[in-house]
């Protein structure tokens, strides 16, 4: 059986693969008679509405199963990004080569919406989670782990305060955020 993550990957490669075969990702073109043939170009109207209808029908399938997953809190969204965890506690490396097997990345919060979605799910396990944050090079600063600066910081009151030795970060359950070594079990929360 496949899981539900494999559906909605299959799902979503099915969309990418068509949406860039129409060079319109990731809206999905208006049928020939609103948009005429520039929406479609070289492509015979009945084609069109065709794959006008193909990705209508997956776009309204994908929401419906994001909506299902939603309900039972099996993922938070924010924006265009989506959060889930396994429920394994483990530590950094391994927490993020789980998320990467699975196709997504460790979870970081880019703003104050993705830091509650993220947050929500450690609510959910009652169980603190490392972030995909990591000291740099210069001890003391913070950046992601793709090597951007970060722009939004939500740090506990006191934190950062591990002087170079704390080079990861875990979220609290009020969705704060310390430097912490990074061996500790904590929970694993991906972004897909
Ligand atoms: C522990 C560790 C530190 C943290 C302090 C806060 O010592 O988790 O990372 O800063 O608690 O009191
Ligand atoms: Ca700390």
């Amino acid at each position: 059986m496949l899981s539900c993550s494999s559906y909605i990957l299959i799902a979503l490669a099915a969309l990418s693969v068509t949406c860039h075969a129409l060079s319109k990702c990731p809206e999905v073109p208006g049928p020939p008679g609103i948009h005429g043939r520039n929406s479609l170009k070289g492509l015979p109207d009945s084609l069109a509405t065709k794959h006008h209808n193909a990705l209508a029908n997956l776009k309204h399938r994908l929401l419906r199963l994001e909506a299902v997953l939603a309900l039972n809190g099996k993922i938070t969204k924010a924006g265009e990004e989506m959060f889930a965890s396994n429920g394994q506690r483990t530590h950094f490396a391994s927490a993020l080569q789980s998320c990467e097997k699975a196709g997504g990345t460790l979870a970081a919060p880019k703003n104050e919406k993705e830091n509650k979605a993220i947050m929500d799910i450690v609510k959910q396990y009652n169980q603190y989670a490392y972030l995909s944050i990591r000291m740099g090079d210069i001890s003391g600063q913070f950046k992601y782990l793709n090597g951007m600066a970060l722009h939004y910081i939500n740090w506990h009151k006191h934190e950062p305060n591990g002087k170079g030795k704390e080079k990861c970060v875990e979220m609290y359950t009020d969705g704060t955020w310390n430097d912490k070594k990074c061996n500790m079990d904590r929970l694993t929360v991906c972004r897909f």
